[in-house]
């Protein structure tokens, strides 16, 4: 059955893997499934026939035969519940590697958001100064509470899962602002994520697609 994603035509990162269909290709990956993509301009993402597949007009989707999907938590955990060795077989362990997956979704990734979105969109607003702190301050709580738990191991809850592709995505997000580095253990755990083969082949997918180079 062939599997369809979609992506932006052109990311406005220009490749740097941060569009959210970066995870959705590293699980792929990780799964060892062939896909296609599918990309998507900024019109075309507002145009019925992808309102069709996606509500909100975003990337990315998944189609597999009959089943069609939005949002990556539930594109993620299909993958993984389906295709591959992302999920633990045990049912406690398996229970648990989802719930990180919904933490990095519900608990870090708002903060991370919350902060991209203040440098993109507040940066000239005369409260900026006054907010911003606020804002970093936020995501260096979660850090510091998710460095704690982390401590010296080298994914979350034993052997890497879904829950770590999905934290590590969410952090990588992070980078620029300089926040990650000050969480020596955050940013090691990072660079697990992404010297994974299965990420550096999702990762030079995007890349290629969205610079027009090749990924070999
Ligand atoms: N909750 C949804 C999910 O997880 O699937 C969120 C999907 C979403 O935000 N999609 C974005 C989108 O389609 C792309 S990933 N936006 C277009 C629109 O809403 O019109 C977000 C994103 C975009 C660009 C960068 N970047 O350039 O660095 C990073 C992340």
């Amino acid at each position: 059955m062939t599997i369809t994603i979609t992506a932006f035509e052109r990311s406005p990162d220009g490749g740097k893997g941060l569009a959210r269909d970066t995870r959705v290709r590293w699980a792929l990956e990780e799964a060892g499934l062939d896909y296609e993509v599918r990309p998507v301009s900024f019109r075309a993402m507002k145009e019925p026939a992808h309102l069709a597949l996606h509500p909100f007009g975003q990337i990315p989707t998944y189609e597999e035969g009959d089943i069609a999907l939005f949002e990556t938590g539930a594109i993620v955990f299909h993958i993984a519940e389906r295709h591959g060795s992302l999920l633990p077989r045990d049912a406690a362990a398996r229970a648990r590697a989802v719930a990180w997956m919904f933490a990095a979704l519900n608990t870090v990734e708002p903060v991370v958001l919350d902060l991209s979105y203040a440098g993109l969109l507040e940066g000239n607003k005369p409260w900026f100064k006054d907010r911003l702190p606020l804002v970093e301050d936020r995501v260096r709580n979660r850090l510091s509470q998710l460095s704690a738990r982390l401590g010296d191991t080298d994914w979350l809850d034993g052997a890497f899962s879904a829950g770590d592709l999905m934290m590590v995505s969410v952090l990588l997000r992070l980078r620029s602002s300089g926040l990650l580095d000050e969480f020596p253990t955050l940013a090691a755990y990072v660079a697990r994520g992404e010297s994974r083969p299965a990420y550096r082949r999702a990762f030079a997918a995007q890349l290629a697609q969205n610079t027009g180079l090749p990924s070999g």
